[in-house]
């Protein structure tokens, strides 16, 4: 059974895009292998953040993972810091990525672009290193991201390439996978923009009320060309809202175009907003339940224990095969 592994960084409350283009995709994927899901609490201080919502916000995104139906006797959700192979690993695998590299990131020039040099953590520079750390770890196969992480995945590919052509087969080579519909949600107010859990503007947070995430939606941004029709070039807005009710309906943009066919920009936004609705109600209700019952800290502990056993022994592989002694 392929290994499958994806993460999310406790960063900000999560939006309808983390959601539709991951955490939604994980309760599908965990049925098609073996499967590691965890909370990327260490990439989470690549940028200042208070200690107290750290701590808090990490048991809230596994409360979400669960509420999104992931079954933690199947999937092994842990704590990324409950697991330090990950950062042996990529004290290790740091000397195989290179400065040039890293520099092109496009996460690392949009995150850095507005601050000094001075301010620039080497950990937000250092990012895709431990990230291709956590892939690599699980032997993972099969990385089911967004579309802005595959640029860090093409690179975790080439590291793989690299490390393997020195050392012989050591590593597995990890693969990204896209959701078919809506693995680049964009902002509601600038659908240029893609919707981020660090950049408030235009974002639906899965912790907003139905009340707030409706009128979100109806507020958002959409064009003068008073017709419900897919074209990101022409018409952003409509389409990410068309995007957004597609991903949650199973309606292709095609059936999307026709039922909406003469009609005003007002009745599409009210039934996305429904489909919205209509998918976080359930969901909203489910993570309640969960924080209740007090499940979280059980399943990351176990999670952790789990990961653990699989990390160390790459971990060691690794070690042997870079010449680390007695290991
Ligand atoms: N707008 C989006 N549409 C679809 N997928 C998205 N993802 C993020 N935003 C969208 C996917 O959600 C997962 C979360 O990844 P992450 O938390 O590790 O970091 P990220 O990609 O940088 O996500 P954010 O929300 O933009 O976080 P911040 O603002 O902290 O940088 C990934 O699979 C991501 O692709």
């Amino acid at each position: 059974m392929d290994r499958i592994l994806s993460g999310i960084k406790p960063t900000g409350q999560l939006t309808l895009g983390n959601y539709i283009g991951a955490i939604k995709n994980f309760a599908k994927v965990q049925q098609e292998g073996e499967a590691y899901l965890f909370i990327a609490d260490l990439h989470a201080l690549t940028l200042p953040i208070d200690p107290e919502f750290l701590r808090n916000n990490s048991r809230d995104l596994a409360a979400y993972y669960l509420a999104a139906g992931l079954d933690p006797k199947k999937t092994t959700i842990f704590l990324q810091s409950d697991v330090p192979a990950h950062s042996e690993l990529a004290i290790i695998l740091q000397n195989y990525l290179y400065m040039g590299e890293l520099s092109r990131m496009t996460q690392f020039k949009d995150k850095s672009a507005k601050m000094k040099d001075e301010a620039i953590g080497l950990g937000l520079f250092a990012y895709p290193v431990l990230m291709a750390a956590d892939i690599v770890i699980y032997d993972a196969k099969r990385i089911p991201v967004g579309e802005d992480q595959l640029q860090h995945i093409e690179l975790a590919r080439d590291l793989v390439h690299r490390f393997n052509n020195r050392y012989g087969e050591t590593l597995v080579m990890p693969k990204g996978e896209l959701v078919k519909v809506g693995s680049r949600i964009m902002s509601l107010s600038d659908p240029t923009k893609k919707m981020s859990k660090s950049d408030p503007k235009g974002d639906i947070y899965l912790n907003d009320s139905l009340e707030v995430m409706r009128k979100k939606i109806m507020s958002a941004v959409t064009d003068m060309e008073a017709r419900v029709h897919y074209d990101v070039e022409k018409q952003p807005g409509i389409s990410n809202l068309m995007t957004i009710m597609s991903a949650l309906t199973g309606k292709s943009f095609e059936q999307i175009e026709k039922e909406f066919e003469g009609k005003g920009y007002g009745e599409f936004k009210r039934a996305v907003a429904d489909a919205v609705c209509a998918e976080m109600e359930p969901y909203k209700a489910r993570y309640e339940e969960i924080v209740k019952s007090g499940l979280v800290d059980d399943v990351l502990k176990d999670g952790a224990k789990r990961a653990s056993v699989v990390a160390e022994a790459t971990l060691k592989r690794v070690q042997k095969a870079v010449g680390l002694y007695n290991k």
